[in-house]
């Protein structure tokens, strides 16, 4: 049963004529699935309604950030209250230093925080940080990982053993591109002949997302974010965990919580501002004392620590510290890996399955799928007929093939269920 899609065809139709793609960021525009995207109007709790009146089951959450689903109470009611107080200063509030205090007390490895705007911001200024406080060039990143669309890491895989990157985008200069190698996620052997490739004394940093969501959710191999923390201890390079995606998300304390991993900075961004623009990188105060004003690495930020930002990511952080939902997500996601597992069997479809607490990721393939090169070889085109199929069932999943999709607090077992349901039938269908 295809939904009307009217409002959002003009919408959409409008929008192109003033906005490059008819969308803020490239992603939403659907092209990874084909046709026209949805504009949506509303959220509450784990569904939306998109522009004509039709709702569905949401497992985009705005890309990670609504782990307390769309609306929350909490969050509602402190905009509410900060809003009588203002709503920008461009000078220091309480509510920063709450936050900063907060993020401190949470992450152990997190001395000390700086908030930004976003994750783009977040990872490109801990890379700088890593390189001016090492001053060395080389940074080191994970074919399928992304850090944001900054020069230096809009990288893709050089040739050969990838000690040089090449420009992944029009508008990188090759002799940026050049000091960001990419190369396979999940392989340490490659890991340790790039660095030794590059040369000793020369890497600055290694980045990664110890959970990758950003080539679909490819978990980390057993032992590997070890390797990498005992390799980059070995040749002072600096670890950078990318927790954008997976912070204060895959547990309180994120990834390096869950697997038990100390970096030397680690980035945030998504649950940390509840749904309004926010990013914060931290770590070891030695570190974090080298930027501007404490010291000479140079960022700023206009908006950063803005108040209502920093209010709503409180609200979210505050209340999973309080009452650690943690387990409940854990539980969730199992039973979505083995409704969708059952679900791809009974229909014949190949189909690798995986969830790390909420975030959580199909692909159709026997896997297994360990790294980008192998998340390239699933069935893209299935994907793109499933996607159809789970939108018209009241669905909405992640508009590619290579995202994670995210459980929140307010999806209910029987939400999961119905998805399971619906991914049986259009699988049945489509297959
Ligand atoms: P932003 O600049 O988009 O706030 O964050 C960049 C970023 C950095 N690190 C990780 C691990 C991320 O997942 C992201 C952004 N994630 C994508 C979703 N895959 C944002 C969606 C979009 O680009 O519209």
């Amino acid at each position: 049963m295809s939904r009307s899609q009217t409002n959002s065809a003009s919408l959409y139709d409008r929008a192109a004529r003033v906005i490059p793609g008819g969308v803020n960021s490239p992603v939403r525009a659907f092209q990874a699935v084909g046709g026209e995207p949805l504009f949506i109007r509303e959220g509450d709790g784990a569904e939306i309604v998109d522009a004509d009146g039709n709702s569905y089951i949401d497992y985009v959450g705005s890309w990670g950030p609504l782990i307390l689903g769309h609306r929350p109470p909490v969050v509602v009611e402190a905009l509410r209250g900060v809003l009588e107080r203002g709503t920008s200063f461009g000078a220091p509030t309480d509510i920063e230093v709450e936050m900063a205090e907060l993020i401190c007390e949470v992450v152990p490895s997190v001395e000390m925080v700086r908030m930004v705007n976003s994750g783009t911001e977040a990872c490109m200024t801990s890379l700088r940080l890593a390189r001016g406080v090492t001053g060395r060039d080389h940074v080191i990143k994970f074919n399928g990982c992304y850090h944001g669309h900054s020069d230096g890491l809009l990288v893709e895989a050089g040739s050969g053993v990838a000690t040089f990157g090449i420009s992944g985008s029009p508008g990188v200069p090759g002799d940026v591109a050049r000091c960001t190698a990419s190369i396979e996620f999940n392989d340490l052997d490659l890991l340790r002949r790039t660095v030794d490739g590059i040369g000793p004394g020369k890497v600055a940093a290694v980045i990664l997302e110890p959970v990758p969501g950003n080539m679909g959710l490819v978990p980390p191999a057993e032992g590997f974010l070890q390797g990498v923390r005992d390799l980059c201890t070995e040749h002072g390079i600096l670890l950078i965990f990318d927790e954008v995606m997976t912070g204060f998300r895959v547990a309180l304390g994120g990834a390096q919580e869950r697997f038990g991993i100390t970096p030397d900075l680690s980035t945030y961004s998504k649950v940390i501002g509840g749904g309004l623009p926010v990013g914060a990188f931290g770590g070891r105060a030695e570190l974090m004392s080298q930027l501007a004003p404490a010291g000479p690495v140079y960022q700023a930020g206009t908006l950063s620590g803005n108040p209502l930002a920093m209010t709503a990511g409180l609200a979210t952080l505050r209340h999973l510290r309080d009452t650690d939902p943690y387990d409940g997500l854990e539980d969730l996601g199992r039973r979505w890996v083995e409704g969708m597992r059952s679900a791809a069997a009974s229909a014949g479809v190949p189909a690798t399955v995986a969830h790390c607490g909420s975030m959580v990721g199909m692909f159709f393939h026997p896997g297994p799928v360990r790294s980008y090169a192998e998340a390239r070889q699933t069935d893209t085109e299935l994907f793109q007929r499933y996607f159809r199929g789970m939108l018209d069932e009241g669905i909405y999943l992640a508009p590619s093939a290579f995202e994670a999709g995210f459980l929140s607090t307010r999806h209910t077992e029987e939400m999961v269920d119905r998805t399971v349901e619906a991914a049986g039938r259009v699988l049945g269908r489509i297959s």
